[in-house]
C-alpha cells in the first residue's frame, strides 16, 4: 500500500504555523490531499494543538516574537508526544534575523524534516552555498553533498528542492525528478509541499524517509498533470488544477509517472 492511500484512509490532523501568504492554499492543499489542515499560532493552544496532531509544520516565512515562541511550545509538545515536525525555513540566510531565529528553532526542536530551497538548507546546517543570480537554487555545487551533510548535522531527513528534488537522512539518498518549472510562479507551492510532507510523516512512522521520498515525488506528478491539463493557460489556472490534481492523483497514477531513483 502507497503512503498517499493511508493519507486518503488516515485523514491526519495537521497543524501548521504558517505564514500569511500561505494559509489559505496550504489549507485547501492539505483537504484536496486527503489531509486535515489545522492552522492554529496562539500560544494560549498551540501546545494543545501540537498534541492533538498527527504531525506539526513550522514555516517562518512571515516571522514575529509571538510566533516564534508559539513555534517553540509546538515543536516541544510535539516532540514529548512523539509527533512530528517539519520546518520550512523560508528565506533562512536573507536577513539576519532569520538567520538567527532558525537556529533557536534548530536548538530548541528536534526536527524530523527540514525542507527547503539549497540556499535556506545551507545556512540552517551552517555550510556555505554560493548562490548565483536571483534563483536560489542555481550554482555549481554539490547539492546532494551538501543536503548529506545537513541530515547528518542536524539529525533529520532533509529534503532539497528545485529542479530536481533530494531527500535523504545522509545514509540514504533519492532523487525526485517530477515537476514543472510552473511550480515557481505560484506563491505557497514549496510552503504546500512542507505541510504535504507532514502529512506523509504522519502516516509513515514505519519508514519515515520513504514517506517523504513518496510525498515529493507524488507532489511532482500532481504537478505536471496539472500543468499538462491547463498548458498556455497560466499560472492561475494551474493553481487550481493543481489542486485538483493532489485529489485526482490515484496511487497508481503515481506510480506509473514517478521519476524517483535511490542513487
Ligand atoms: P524557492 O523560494 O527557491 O522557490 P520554494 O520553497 O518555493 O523555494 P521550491 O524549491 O520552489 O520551493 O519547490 C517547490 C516545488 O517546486 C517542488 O515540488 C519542486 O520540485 C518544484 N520546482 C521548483 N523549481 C522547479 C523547476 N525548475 N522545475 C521543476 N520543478 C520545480
Ligand atoms: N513572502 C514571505 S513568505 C512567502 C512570501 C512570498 C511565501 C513563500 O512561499 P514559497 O512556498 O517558498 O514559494
Ligand atoms: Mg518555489
Ligand atoms: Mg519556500
Amino acid at each position: 500500500m502507497t503512503y498517499l492511500s493511508k493519507v486518503r484512509e488516515q485523514n491526519p490532523l495537521i497543524h501548521n504555523i504558517t505564514n500569511i501568504v500561505v494559509t489559505n492554499f496550504t489549507a485547501n492543499g492539505l483537504l484536496a490531499l486527503g489531509a486535515s489542515p489545522f492552522m492554529a499560532d496562539s500560544q494560549e493552544e498551540v501546545a494543545d494543538v501540537a498534541q492533538m496532531a498527527a504531525s506539526v509544520v513550522l514555516n517562518i516565512g512571515t516571522l514575529n516574537e509571538q510566533v516564534i515562541r508559539s513555534m517553540i511550545l509546538a515543536g516541544q509538545s510535539a516532540n514529548v508526544h512523539g509527533t512530528p515536525v517539519v520546518l520550512d525555513p523560508v528565506g533562512a540566510g536573507a536577513t539576519s534575523y532569520r538567520t538567527e531565529i532558525v537556529q533557536k528553532l534548530v536548538g530548541a526542536i528536534s526536527l524530523t524534516a527540514l525542507r527547503g530551497n539549497v540556499a535556506e538548507v545551507a545556512n540552517v546546517a551552517g555550510e556555505q552555498w554560493a548562490i548565483k543570480g536571483v534563483d536560489a537554487g542555481a550554482g555549481d555545487g554539490d547539492a546532494v553533498g551538501l543536503a548529506q551533510k545537513a541530515a547528518r548535522k542536524l539529525g533529520c531527513i532533509v529534503i532539497v528542492t528545485g529542479k530536481e528534488d533530494i531527500i535523504t537522512d545522509g545514509v540514504t539518498t533519492y532523487i525526485a525528478a517530477n515537476g514543472h518549472p510552473i511550480l515557481t510562479k505560484v506563491t505557497g507551492t514549496g510552503c504546500l509541499l512542507s505541510a504535504v510532507t507532514g502529512a506523509f510523516l504522519a502516516v509513515g512512522s514505519d519508514s519515515p524517509l520513504e514517506a517523504v521520498a513518496e510525498a515529493i515525488s507524488f507532489y511532482g506528478v500532481a504537478a505536471e498533470i496539472a500543468e499538462e491539463r491547463t498548458r498556455g493557460q497560466g499560472p492561475g489556472s494551474f493553481q487550481i488544477e493543481f489542486l485538483n490534481q493532489l485529489s485526482l492523483v490515484t496511487p497508481d497514477i503515481y506510480q506509473k509517472r514517478s521519476l524517483i531513483k535511490k542513487v
